[in-house]
C-alpha cells in the first residue's frame, strides 16, 4: 500500500512518542533508522489501518544544531528509501510541529528553530500540535500564541494548516478529575485530509478508525480511575461504604462522556447520576465483600479485599459507561433513557461482578502496587 509520511518534530520531552502512540495504538510496527552510537536517530511507525507512516525524531533539543541533525537523518532516510525501492513515496507529506502547552515561554524559540529546520520542505503542509493541553481554559490562549509565533516565519506560516491542542494520554489532575485524551481523532482526520488524493483513506474507514481509538482512550481513562480507586479502597475503612467512591465515579463517567464527544448539559448530569446511584445502592459490593472473605484458600487482609472491591466497582462502572456512551454517540440511544442505563449498570454489578472480583482476589498477591492491581482488575473485567 502506498502511504504518506508524517514527520514529527519538537523538543525533547514534549510528548512526540506519546502522541504517536495515541494515534497509532499500541500494536503498531516500528523500524529504526540511522544508528549513531546507541541512539537511533529515527523511528518509523505504522499500522495497517491508516495510510500514513509517522517518523519520530529523537533528541531534538532546543538548539538548531541538534534539530538540523534530526532533519538531516530524515532527508537521508527519504533518499535511501527512494533509491532502494525506486519510488517516491518516502517523501514527507505532512509535518507535525509539536510544542508543549505547559511551557508557553518556549513557543517563539522552538518555532523559530523548527522553521529553520524544515525550510528544506518549502511546501509541505504543517500542523501545529500543542501537546499536554490539559487545561481547557488555556487552550484558546495557547492557540493564539502559537499562531502569533508562527506568523513571524512567513514560509512556515504559509504552510500552517491547523493548530490542534491535544492530550495524548489520560492525565490525572487530582483525585477526582482527569484530562482525557483529546484532539487525537481531529489530528488523524486533519492529517488524512492533507494527504495526496490517491493515498487518502475513505471517510468511512477514518470514522471506523476514530471509533476504535476512542474506545482505547476510554479504556485508558477507566484504567487511571481504577488505579485511583484501589488507593482509596486500600484504606481500612468499613466497606461497603461505596459513597466514598462517588466523586471518583462521577469524574470517570464524565471523562468517558467527553471522549465520546457528548456535550455537558443537564441531561448528561442526570444520566451520570443514574449510573452512580445504581453503583452506590447496589448490594453488589456488600455481597462481594462477604463472598470474597469466604473464598477457601484466600487469606487476604481486609484492606486488600477493600482495594480489590473498590477497584472492581470503578472498573465495572467504567465498562458500563463506555458501553452506554458508545450507544449514545452512535445514535442508538439517548441521554434521556435513564431507565435503560440503570438496568445496564445493575447488570454489570450483578453475579458476574462477584465472580470477577473473586478471580482478581485469587490472583492478587500482597506485593502488588496499585497500578499492577488496577491492571489485573482491568484484565479480568474487560476480557
Ligand atoms: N499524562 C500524559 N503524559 C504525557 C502526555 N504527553 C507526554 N506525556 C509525558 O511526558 C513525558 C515525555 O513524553 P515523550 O512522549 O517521551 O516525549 P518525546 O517528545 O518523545 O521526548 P524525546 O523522545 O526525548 O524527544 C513522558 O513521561 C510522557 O508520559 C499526555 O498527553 N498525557
Ligand atoms: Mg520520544
Amino acid at each position: 500500500m502506498t502511504k504518506g509520511n508524517v514527520l514529527v518534530i519538537g523538543n525533547s520531552g514534549v510528548g512526540k512518542s506519546t502522541l504517536i502512540n495515541a494515534v497509532l495504538g499500541e500494536e503498531c510496527a516500528v523500524t529504526g533508522y540511522g544508528i549513531t552510537g546507541t541512539t537511533q536517530e529515527l523511528s518509523i511507525y505504522e499500522n495497517g489501518r491508516i495510510p500514513f507512516r509517522i517518523i519520530d525524531t529523537v533528541g531534538f533539543e532546543p538548539s538548531f544544531r541538534k534539530a538540523s541533525r534530526a532533519v538531516r537523518s530524515v532527508r537521508k532516510w527519504s533518499r535511501d528509501s527512494a533509491v532502494k525501492e525506486e519510488r517516491k513515496e518516502e517523501r514527507i507529506s505532512v509535518i507535525w510541529c509539536c510544542v508543549e502547552g505547559t511551557s508557553r515561554k518556549l513557543f517563539p524559540d522552538t518555532i523559530r528553530i523548527m522553521a529553520k529546520a524544515v525550510s528544506m520542505w518549502p511546501s509541505v503542509p504543517v500542523i501545529a500540535v500543542i501537546t499536554k493541553s490539559y487545561s481547557l481554559p488555556e487552550r484558546r490562549e495557547n492557540i493564539m500564541m502559537v499562531h502569533e509565533a508562527f506568523s513571524t516565519h512567513k514560509k512556515l506560516f504559509n504552510n500552517l494548516k491547523r493548530i490542534i491542542p491535544v492530550v495524548a494520554m489520560t492525565y490525572r489532575l487530582n483525585d477526582d478529575a482527569f484530562a482525557p485524551p483529546d484532539g487525537i481523532t481531529d489530528l488523524i482526520e486533519a492529517t488524512n485530509d492533507l494527504l495526496p488524493e490517491g493515498i487518502r483513506a475513505s471517510e468511512t474507514d477514518v470514522a471506523r478508525y476514530k471509533m476504535d481509538r476512542r474506545r482505547a482512550f476510554a479504556h485508558s481513562t477507566v484504567g487511571v480511575a481504577t488505579a485511583s480507586a484501589v488507593i482509596v479502597g486500600a484504606v481500612p475503612i468499613p466497606f461497603p461504604d461505596a459513597a466514598i467512591l462517588t466523586p471518583l465515579e462521577i469524574a470517570e463517567i464524565n471523562t468517558v462522556s467527553r471522549i465520546y464527544g457528548i456535550n455537558k448539559d443537564e441531561k448528561l448530569v442526570k444520566f451520570v447520576d443514574s449510573i452512580v446511584e445504581v453503583g452506590t445502592v447496589s448490594t453488589a459490593a456488600r455481597a462481594a465483600v462477604n463472598a470474597l472473605k469466604s473464598i477457601p484458600g484466600v487469606n487476604a487482609a481486609a484492606s486488600a479485599v477493600n482495594a480489590v472491591i473498590a477497584g472492581s466497582i470503578v472498573a465495572a462502572i467504567g465498562e458500563c459507561s463506555i458501553a452506554a456512551f458508545e450507544q449514545i454517540s452512535a445514535g442508538n440511544r439517548s441521554l434521556s433513557e435513564t431507565e435503560w442505563v440503570k438496568e445496564l449498570t445493575d447488570s454489570k454489578l450483578s453475579e458476574k461482578f462477584v465472580s470477577k472480583a473473586s478471580t482478581v482476589l485469587k490472583r492478587y498477591n500482597d506485593a502488588q502496587d496499585p497500578k499492577k492491581l488496577a491492571q489485573l482488575i482491568l484484565d479480568v473485567f474487560f476480557r
